[in-house]
């Protein structure tokens, strides 16, 4: 199904609005143990909680926009370890300037997914500028992340992650997604979430 407002169509045309929920699923299923996965705040750190809780996942509980910073720390620190963040259009919006920095860094452990629903879903769904035709992967290429992309559908996700997670160079997929709500939230526990998740980092 074709989606979006009018300034949007350039880059959203063509692309089905996808379910963060599938997606999630999907990521995790291609995850070996060791991988490491970021949520960032938002709806998204829900749906990885609800895809099934690993011991090498970090959730982002109060401050927009630092899965990818976090996730750029973690992959330079740990570089044999491959490491995956997931973030929402709001919170990266934020927090643009880290595009740059991975891309001059370029771990080659780094895989980015933005989950893109133009809106701040998780605080009463006001509409972000993606909604008015900002392009998050265009921001990424011109931040200097060449190899990123907007998936069209599941296929296309699947593939573009198949790239991402063998590739030698960090990856940017990003998604246009529904609006459907977690069935579930993140256990709030943040020191729990931090000890349990630098005991699986073997830091702890
Ligand atoms: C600096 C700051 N401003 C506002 C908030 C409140 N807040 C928490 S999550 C969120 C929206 C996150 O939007 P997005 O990352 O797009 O994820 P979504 O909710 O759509 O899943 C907002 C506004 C905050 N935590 N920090």
């Amino acid at each position: 199904m074709a989606i979006g407002p009018a300034a949007n169509e350039d880059h959203a045309k063509d692309h089905a609005r996808l379910s963060r929920f599938d997606l999630t699923k999907r990521l995790v299923a291609r995850l070996a143990e060791d991988d490491a996965v970021i949520g960032g705040i938002g709806f998204n750190n829900f749906d990885l909680w609800a895809a099934g809780h690993r011991p090498t996942n970090f959730y982002m509980l109060g401050s927009m926009g630092l899965a990818f910073p976090i996730a750029l720390g973690l992959a330079l620190a740990q570089p044999r370890r491959r490491v995956v963040a997931i973030e929402g259009d709001g919170s990266l919006l934020m927090e643009l300037g880290c595009l740059a920095t991975i891309a001059e860094r370029a771990p080659k452990n780094l895989t980015l997914l933005v989950m893109d629903n133009a809106a701040y879903q998780i605080t009463g769904g006001q509409r972000t500028a993606t909604h008015h035709g900002a392009d998050l992967v265009a921001i990424a290429r011109g931040c200097g992340l060449s190899q990123s992309n907007w998936a069209a559908d599941e296929q296309d996700f699947e593939q573009l992650l198949e790239d991402a997670l063998g590739a030698d160079r960090p990856h940017l997929i990003a998604a246009k997604i529904d609006d459907a709500t977690p069935h579930t939230a993140t256990d709030r526990d943040p020191a729990w979430i931090r000890d349990s998740f630098m005991r699986a980092l073997g830091t702890r």
